[in-house]
């Protein structure tokens, strides 16, 4: 089934700008939601500010879509009761909402931080169990197997993206790895709405030479990244990320934060 009806949540964002951009006047509906205001809708589009911690409206929104890009939340470290309230809380109300609106199929923004404490030279699939650098991360693992719980048992197809870095070009030496492009971005969700598929984790990931993630889960999917960050490696291969930990793991910049372990 090719989706028609299209809700993306955290539509105001920076991911959800690209695709709303991407999207524009494909589908029957678009519908954007957001915290933030947005601007008025163009044609076939409609803007539903909404909470995604406040239950009762995130079922409302789920209403007459058939499938929804789960882009919400908070996309960086911070305390426990934010990431409860918005990450944790906001991604149940929204599968609740799914279930009950019988949504055919989420595609879920999960991260790269959701394994983030494996080494850098480890190649990690989307089969690969979770290591959290952060409780942002661990969110994100959460959400997964939240994902999981609703499609085998509920029958929501869930397709799990563990983003990299969607940038318009890399930025520094460890985005040669984790680069996604912006047009690759939007080719693995135009997979997400159409392939057949139960539950499935695959990394959001361009086609770098120097990738840290054996995507071939998603390419059976139908996934063809076309852009690859080695072109840009005379630009930022000397760009280092300053701390060690942050070089020795797939994490980066979240894995010394608050770093204790002495193992
Ligand atoms: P963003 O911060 O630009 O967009 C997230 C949107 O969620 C914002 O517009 C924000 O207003 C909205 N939001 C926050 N709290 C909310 C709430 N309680 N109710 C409703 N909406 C709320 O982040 P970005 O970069 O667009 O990321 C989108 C998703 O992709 C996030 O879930 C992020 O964790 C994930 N991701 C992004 C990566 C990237 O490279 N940009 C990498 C890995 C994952
Ligand atoms: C993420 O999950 C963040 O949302 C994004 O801002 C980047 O930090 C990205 O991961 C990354 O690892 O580069």
């Amino acid at each position: 089934m090719t989706s028609n009806r299209i809700l993306i949540t955290g539509a105001a964002g920076r991911l959800g700008t690209i695709l709303r951009q991407s999207l524009a006047g494909r589908f029957a509906l678009l519908r954007l939601s957001d915290i933030v205001p947005m601007e008025a809708s163009g044609e076939g589009e409609q803007v539903v500010p909404c909470d995604l911690a406040d239950a009762a409206a995130v079922r409302d929104l789920c209403e007459g879509v058939d499938a929804i890009i789960h882009l919400g939340g908070i996309p960086y470290e911070t305390g426990w009761s934010e990431m409860l309230r918005t990450n944790i809380a906001g991604t149940v109300n929204l599968y609740e909402g799914a279930r009950h609106a019988g949504v055919d199929r989420v595609i879920f923004a999960s991260s790269n931080h959701a394994t983030g404490m494996y080494p850098s030279d480890r190649t990690l699939s989307g089969d690969s169990s979770p290591r959290p650098d952060s409780r942002y991360g661990l969110t994100k693992a959460f959400g997964e197997d939240l994902a999981a719980l609703y499609a085998y048992k509920h029958g929501i197809r869930s397709l799990c993206l563990r983003i990299g870095s969607c940038l318009p070009k890399p930025d520094n030496r460890r985005a040669l790895s984790t680069w996604l492009s912006h047009d690759d971005f939007v080719r693995l969700i135009e997979v997400g709405l159409s392939a057949d598929y139960v539950h499935e984790i695959v990394y959001g990931v361009s086609r770098n030479t120097r990738s840290w993630w054996d995507n071939s889960a998603a390419y059976r999917l139908g996934y063809e990244p076309l852009d690859n960050a080695e072109v840009y490696a005379a630009e930022v291969e000397s760009i280092e990320l300053k701390a060690e930990l942050a070089r020795l793991y797939q994490g980066g910049n979240f894995v010394p934060e608050e770093f204790t372990s002495r193992k």
